[in-house]
């Protein structure tokens, strides 16, 4: 039988699984980066976080956090994560499944994921851009919208955090599932939600995943996690990644100082970011609420 292309794969479970995109000095690079900047967020008040409690931004002065912002940030001063965002490991795979050229990779967003520190915690079955509130025929329409964006987990330390139901980037949700994405209760059981399955990743792995999937995740203070979370996205898109990627507070990216930190392929990918961000007027739009 013939094995079915990343890409294939990826357009019809809504998923990918990618094994080898960090070497071992990247592991080793990343991981203290991780560590350094894990500190910075628990003890020395990094701004830019991911408080407990709340699903999207705005997020709140909750001191537990569940994510690192904005670890390209020149302030946070780690350059090895730009510098693997930009790898070929990484841009071949993102070239491939947004169907892209070189010159359409366009910078977006890095942030980790990381466990909370004093609570257990849970995001609800979600799409990132469809509201839970979405009637069937305007989820139709919503799923139907090309994609001009990819988004990936990549797991420093083995992860068994993120549910999805695969193929439901295409389809929408049966009445048993929109049943329990309605909940604002965090999911028991993920795996109650009919089609689900745990998304695990040994240390290393990789993870892509249609920002439209119904998925939902759980967090547990007792289980270490530091999970590289990014999106890249494709310039032919226009303004279409503006929304999701401008709810974020990106002002940081413009200018200067954090050019003169990027190289090469990273800087035309930034001016890509860059031209998006001004064509859309720097309008920030939050697009979901919790
Ligand atoms: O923790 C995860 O792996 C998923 C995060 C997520 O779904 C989100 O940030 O919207
Ligand atoms: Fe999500």
């Amino acid at each position: 039988m013939v094995q079915k292309s990343l890409k294939a794969r990826y357009l019809e479970d809504g998923y990918v699984i990618v094994r080898n995109l960090v070497s071992e000095q990247e592991m080793k690079d990343l991981t203290e980066a991780c560590t350094r900047a894990e500190v910075l967020v628990r003890e020395a008040g990094w701004p830019f976080r991911r408080s407990v409690g709340k699903q999207f931004p705005p997020y709140s002065d909750e001191p537990d956090s569940w994510g690192i912002q904005h670890v390209m940030h020149p302030a946070l001063g780690e350059p090895a994560f730009a510098r693997w965002y930009s790898s070929d490991a990484i841009c071949d795979v993102a070239k491939e499944l947004l169907g892209c050229s070189e010159e359409d990779l366009q910078m977006e967003l890095f942030n980790i994921l990381i466990n909370p520190e004093r609570h257990d915690f849970a995001l609800r079955w979600h799409r990132d851009d469809v509201k839970e509130d979405a009637s069937e025929s305007e989820e139709v329409v919503a799923l139907n919208v090309s994609q001009y964006g990819i988004q990936w987990n990549t797991a420093l330390y083995d992860d068994d955090c993120l549910f999805v139901v695969p193929g439901s980037h295409i389809m929408p949700r049966t009445a048993a599932q929109r049943v329990q994405s309605l909940s604002l209760d965090p999911p028991k059981d993920p795996l109650a939600m009919p089609g689900a399955i745990k998304v695990a990743l040994k240390a290393g792995e990789t993870v892509f995943y249609n920002q439209n999937i119904l998925h939902c995740a759980t967090y547990s203070p007792s289980k270490k996690r530091a999970t590289l979370h990014a999106c890249m996205g494709n310039c032919q898109g226009g303004s279409f990644r503006a929304r999701n990627i401008l709810q974020h507070d990106v002002s940081w990216m413009k200018g200067e100082v954090f050019r003169a930190t990027l190289h090469g392929r990273a800087q035309k990918m930034w001016e890509k970011l860059i031209k998006m961000e001004s064509e859309a007027g720097g309008t920030i739009v939050y697009s979901q609420t919790n």
